[in-house]
């Protein structure tokens, strides 16, 4: 099934081309109506005529987060604000937010990018989604919800949070899609273990999971835990928001809506682009956004690119899980740690749930890792051996496979504190 068969099975020949008009016509947009573009271009000696193929797209400059908050609020805008009918903003850990601008042709652009994530997903008329992604300034919330609606399914517009309401809704309404971050997924997983319910209740068949790092362990345990497909949605505010990919129930990668979006992976330290197949960071392009056109931002997501036509029939490009960013690696005692490497560790012992804060501290010189897991129910119990061989073990699994030792603190069940949003994983203290 496709919503846009044409577009979703282009050859490839056809598809670039598409892509270099929409491209032309995105450059020259932003060059005459974004003065950070028009100077940026200018420094580097570029007009939007010497677009002539894909391949001069390397030689635009990049577009970062920074330069959106410099222009803050709506400096990067290619329209008058009389033409902007919705505003997000992304959450930022520190500062401002970064705040994005949608015209009401970008709204219905983005209705149909999400629509047809959801049909990549498997995703009909007939579902009724529970949207449990955050409303509000978050592009979660409405980006799916446009989109459900877009397809004709049934949304329950329920936001994140207050658990009892969506298992209660889940089971009312019949939901058949939930769409919220892996963890709180995990979270309402737990939740309906330990509530008692008639698994007869829960209709769910599809998962739609994404805005944060996950793992194919994760997926396994969503997946038996939730009796649903468990698929990954990739997007980021500044290039739309979620739908920029999407995987198929084939698993293999997100399709990345190549009509919409140019992707390209570059060394994070040379920025060169890099070859399809070699891990690096994404860089993303649009080319039909009217009020934030965006040119070869750097998402400082880690990921690696495909382009083999899926089983799926769709021929875009897809890419692998995130892996990791290049801002949220840690360095510990000189080795690079992603905490997705440890939460796999962690889904490998069967007697540890997948929640769990990695305490990063540093005693004198020395970096230390303090990871907090949590026992299973079925595992606790006060047996002080056991823990003790558990912790051994563990330890010694983080040190092979990551290279660095680590204290681990067994902690009883459900004493991490859970999100309803993407989970917070680190804690670094450290003052470097
Ligand atoms: O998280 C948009 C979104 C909403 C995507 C709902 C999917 C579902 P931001 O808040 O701007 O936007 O955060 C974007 O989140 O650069 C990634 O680092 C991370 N991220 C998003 N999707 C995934 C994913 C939304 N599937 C940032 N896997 C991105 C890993 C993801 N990381």
């Amino acid at each position: 099934m496709y919503w846009q068969k044409e577009y979703e099975t282009m050859p490839r020949e056809k598809l670039a081309e598409l892509q270099l008009k929409r491209l032309q016509k995105t450059v020259r947009h932003a060059y005459q109506n974004v003065d950070f573009y028009r100077r940026a271009f200018d420094a580097a000696g570029i007009k939007p005529e010497d677009i002539k193929s894909l391949a001069d797209l390397a030689n635009l400059p990049f577009t970062t987060k920074q330069d959106l908050r410099d222009n803050y609020p709506f400096g990067l805008f290619a329209v008058p604000m009389d033409q902007v009918v919705r505003l997000h903003a992304s959450s930022g850990t520190t500062g401002k937010p970064t705040v994005v601008g949608y015209t009401r042709n970008d709204i219905d652009t983005w209705a149909d990018i999400m629509a047809r994530a959801f049909v990549v997903a498997g995703g009909t008329a007939k579902d009724v989604v529970q949207n449990a992604y955050g409303y509000g300034l978050f592009t979660g919330g409405l980006g799916i919800h446009y989109g459900a609606e877009r397809l004709g399914a049934t949304v329950v517009p329920v936001s994140g949070g207050n658990t009892a309401r969506q298992l209660m809704l889940m089971q009312d309404f019949g939901s058949t899609i939930l769409t919220c971050t892996p963890s709180y997924a995990l979270y309402l997983a737990e939740e309906i273990a330990g509530a008692d319910i008639d698994p007869q209740k829960i209709k769910l068949r599809i998962g739609v999971f994404g805005a944060e790092p996950w793992s194919e362990q994760m997926r396994d345990q969503l997946e038996s835990k939730l009796n649903l497909t468990a698929l990954d949605i990739y997007g980021l505010s500044e290039v739309i928001g979620p739908g920029v990919a999407m995987e198929c129930p084939e698993k293999n990668g997100m399709h990345i809506f190549e009509d919409h979006f140019i992707a390209e992976i570059v060394d994070p330290e040379t920025q060169k682009p890099l070859p399809y197949g070699q891990p690096g960071e994404l860089v993303i392009t649009s080319l039909t956004k009217e009020a934030l056109p965006i040119i070869r931002y750097r998402t400082r997501d880690i990921t690696v690119l495909a382009e083999q036509t899926c089983g799926c029939g769709r021929t875009f490009t897809r890419m692998q899980r995130v892996t990791g960013r290049t801002d949220d690696m840690l360095i510990i005692r000189g080795v690079n740690v992603f905490p997705s490497q440890i939460e796999s560790v962690l889904l490998e012992f069967g007697d540890t749930e997948p929640h769990y804060l990695l305490v990063v501290d540093r005693k004198g010189t020395l970096d230390e890792l303090e990871i907090w897991v949590e026992l299973s129910d079925k595992f606790f119990s006060d047996k002080v051996r056991a823990i003790e061989d558990l912790e051994n073990r563990l330890r010694s699994r983080i040190l092979s496979v990551l290279g660095i030792s680590a204290r681990i603190k067994l902690v009883e069940p459900r004493t991490i504190p859970r999100s309803e949003g993407k989970a917070k994983r680190v804690i670094d203290k450290r003052e470097i």
